[in-house]
């Protein structure tokens, strides 16, 4: 996979989306910006997921930005995505890789640097990193690994990779200066008033705001 898909990656929460729902909410950040894009419902079933995951693939189409679908690899492979991401507890990497093939793409999480250090060896295409900061998006996240932290596991991997957890537009600067690749987000767009205008301000020189 090119590094640059993962300059604003989008994951999508089916809550925070339910007013523009998750198609048109995918449709206005990719017009904005967007580089990838993760279909992730925890509660939906497989076919719902195929479902959401064809509907999303239309949208995308002609765009070249990637659908990844969030634990689970029969989903992203009925739905002929173009990847699944998974994390530390959604079965071995060895085996998301074995029934995807080498074809697609294949993203792990990671949130402390022995989790970046095992997966030396691994036929993985990119790291999600963090959370960088504590989010109301994800119940029970892992402990923040702030900004140096996060820096400390993108040295420690030859992987590309993007950050996660309480990313916003004014995070850029700072988050591509620790090495990584990109932010990958849910709040900062999903459910804003306008998710066109909520990507482009990322990598606008216009931030929204300072801090
Ligand atoms: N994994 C680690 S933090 C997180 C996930 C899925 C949620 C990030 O959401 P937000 O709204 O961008 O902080
Ligand atoms: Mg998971």
């Amino acid at each position: 996979m090119r590094r640059e898909a993962l300059r604003l990656y989008l994951v999508t929460d089916p809550v925070l989306c339910a007013g523009l729902g998750v198609v048109e909410t995918v449709r206005r950040a990719v017009a904005g910006g967007v580089s990838m894009v993760q279909l992730r419902d925890k509660q939906a079933t497989t076919e719902e997921r195929v479902v959401l995951a064809r509907e999303l693939m239309q949208v995308l189409e002609g765009t070249g930005v990637p659908l990844i679908i969030n634990d689970d690899v029969e989903a992203a492979l009925a739905a002929g995505a173009d990847g699944a991401h998974i994390g530390q507890s959604d079965g071995s990497p060895e085996r998301a890789r074995a029934l995807l093939g080498p074809g697609r793409i294949l993203g792990l999480s990671c949130e402390t640097a022995d989790r970046v250090a095992a997966t030396k060896g691994l036929d993985v295409d990119y790291l999600g990193l963090g959370p960088v900061f504590a989010t109301g998006t994800k119940a029970d996240h892992e402990q923040p690994t702030g900004l140096a932290g996060l820096a400390a596991l993108v040295a420690a991997t030859d992987l590309p990779t993007v950050a996660i957890g309480g990313l916003k537009a004014n995070h850029v600067n700072e988050v591509l200066a620790t090495g990584a690749d990109g932010l990958c987000v849910v709040s900062a767009i999903c459910g804003q008033a306008d998710p066109q205008i909520a990507a482009a301000t990322f990598y606008s020189s216009n931030k929204g705001g300072s801090k």
